[in-house]
Parts: structure tokens; C-alpha cells; sequence
């Protein structure tokens, strides 16, 4: 039997690679893509590192079926387009919440009790000449969470065990969830002093917590972002730490990856990490196994495991 001609945009890591390979006839996209190839190709497997995969690429792939994106954020993918081309698109969330939580909370203690400054500290011989200075402190502090979704619910129960108040912001209040909501990001930063920011990326969300928010989770406020550096307000988010609006951030995603602004890498009061939330070996393996899933339940039965809610109704 043929196998279904499949397009990656971008190279995966071998552990899906392969089993990409395996199941699917494999073109690549970096490699080039003649027409006679391109006419064949009736899935696209992608991932953030691609860029934006919009209609342009699309209209080169006319027997295109589906997008199965390596990533639970989507926002690299022209959604409009591909609902307009009735072209199915499959994230993988579910796989990666708990790895991309336990992330959060390093990246919050590592941001409050500055936990990469004071390694540097012992690194660079310091601690003989003197103690490393006493940090800020979680207790007593009250947790902002911007975007209650599956992500947001398993850093929410982590910060349960942590003994902090959490309260959350989202378009609406969520049945069942006993945290305060807050009607906007302002709301919620005025009323917390660490907010974590969790919310999808994509155009309703850019700069979402900007200048206001910022000002708002006030001089002893953290921030920590794991989820699009788009959400927030690169330019306000440095002048915020510059001048003392804030207290420190914990960035792991930012607005041009892999370019991290020189005035960010020059703030003491940011630890920043290279988008590494999901970034286990197990995690990466899981989410890729997915994206072949995806792939696989699509033609073997015209319904793909975990569709985009965008797209949802173009399944069978
Ligand atoms: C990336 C992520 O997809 O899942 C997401 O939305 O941000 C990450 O897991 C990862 O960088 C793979 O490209």
C-alpha cells in the first residue's frame, strides 16, 4: 500500500523522525519542494520552529488535508486559512501540561529566591569573599494565574501544595474553579504579586499584559511566562524592570526566538530560559508520538485524536 505523502516543514528530533518516516512518505520541506511533489503532499507536520505557516504554503499543497503541529500553541498556523481550505488542525495538548507546569514552578522559585544569581555567585568564587544576599520570598504571596486553561489548572494544583493564595483571569469565570476571578489582567495583577502567564499565544492575546498590568502587579511583583512571548509587552516589560516597576521576571518564551534582547539579557532581576517548558526527552518523544497519531488516526479513519477547537467541525 502507498503511503500517504506527508510534508515536514521543519526537522524534528530523530525520536519522531523516524516513526514519522516510517508510517508516512516523508518530504522535507527545507530540502525544497518541486510541484510535481507538492501536488501529492496531504499533510503538513510542523512545529513553532518553522515560523508561520500561513496561506502562502497552503496554496503550494492543493490536496492538503491536514496540519498536525508539534506544540500545543498554534498560533504559527493561519488558522482562518486553514478552516477557509477545510484543512484539519491537531495540536498536542494533554502531553505536555504536567512537564510544562513543573517548568513554571522552577522558573518561579528559581525568578523569587534568585536561585541562578546565587549559583553564579558560588561559580564565580564569590561565596569565600561573602554570603550571597538574602532574596525575596514565595510565602505570603498571593499567585495570578492569566489563562486557566489545562496548563494554568496544573501549575494552579502545584501551587495548591506550595501554601499560597492563586486567583485567575480568562475571558469568563469557570464553573467549578473555587479560585477568585478576575474580570482583566489588570484586575488580577492588582489584586496578586506574582503572575503567570499561561494564556495562549496568537493575535486576541498580543500584549496582553502590558504597561497597565505591569504597573499594576506593582514594585514587588514577578512575572513569569511560559507561554507566548507575544503576550506581553517586550519593550514595557524591560523598562518595568529597569526602573523598578516590577520586581523581576522569569521569562522562558520572548517575542523574536531565538533573539533575546541585549537590555533583557542585561537585567539582573530576569531569568530567562530558551523556551524550554516541554523540553524533556520524554515530553518531546510523547508530543511527536502524537503529532504521528494525529497523522495516522486521520487516514485510517478521517478523524484526528485531538483536533483544534477552530476546526473540529471539519471532522467526519
Ligand atoms: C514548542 C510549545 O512547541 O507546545 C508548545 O506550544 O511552545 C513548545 O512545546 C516546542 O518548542 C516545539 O517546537
Amino acid at each position: 500500500m502507498t503511503k500517504p505523502a506527508v510534508l515536514a516543514a521543519a526537522p524534528f528530533p530523530p525520536f519522531t523522525m523516524e516513526p514519522l518516516e516510517q508510517a508516512f512518505a516523508v518530504h522535507r520541506l527545507w530540502e525544497g519542494l518541486d510541484q510535481s511533489a507538492a501536488g501529492s503532499i496531504r499533510a503538513l507536520a510542523t512545529n513553532t520552529l518553522f515560523g508561520r505557516l500561513g496561506a502562502e504554503v497552503m496554496d503550494r499543497l492543493p490536496a492538503l488535508e491536514i496540519i498536525a503541529n508539534f506544540g500545543v500553541g498554534y498560533d504559527n498556523i493561519d488558522i482562518d486559512a486553514a478552516v477557509a481550505r477545510g484543512v484539519v488542525v491537531t495540536n498536542t495538548g494533554g502531553v505536555l501540561d504536567e512537564e510544562v507546569a513543573d517548568l513554571t514552578l522552577g522558573l518561579l522559585l528559581a525568578t523569587i529566591r534568585r536561585l541562578p544569581q546565587a549559583e553564579r555567585h558560588l561559580r564565580a568564587g564569590l561565596w569565600e569573599k561573602g554570603a550571597f544576599p538574602l532574596s525575596p520570598t514565595l510565602r505570603g504571596r498571593r499567585v495570578g494565574i492569566l489563562g486557566l486553561g489545562a496548563i494554568g489548572k496544573a501549575v494552579a494544583r502545584r501551587l495548591e501544595g506550595f501554601g499560597v493564595d492563586i486567583a485567575y483571569h480568562g475571558r469568563s469565570r469557570q464553573e467549578g474553579v473555587a479560585y477568585p476571578w478576575y474580570p482583566t489582567p489588570v484586575a488580577l495583577a492588582q489584586a496578586v504579586d506574582v503572575l503567570v502567564v499561561v494564556v495562549p499565544g496568537g493575535p486576541a492575546t498580543v500584549g496582553l499584559v502590558d504597561a497597565q498590568v505591569l504597573a499594576a502587579l506593582g514594585p514587588q511583583g514577578v512575572l513569569i511566562n511560559v507561554s507566548r512571548g507575544t503576550v506581553v509587552d517586550e519593550t514595557a516589560l524591560i523598562a518595568a524592570l529597569q526602573d523598578g516597576t516590577i520586581l523581576a521576571a522569569g521569562l522562558d518564551v520572548f517575542a523574536r526566538e531565538p533573539h533575546v534582547p541585549a537590555a533583557l539579557l542585561a537585567q539582573d532581576n530576569a531569568v530567562l530560559l530558551p523556551h524550554v517548558g516541554s523540553g524533556s526527552v520524554a515530553t518531546r518523544t510523547a508530543m511527536g508520538q502524537l503529532m504521528i497519531d494525529n497523522l495516522a488516526a486521520w487516514f485510517d479513519t478521517g478523524r484526528a485524536l485531538t483536533p483544534v477547537p477552530e476546526t473540529r467541525h471539519l471532522q467526519g
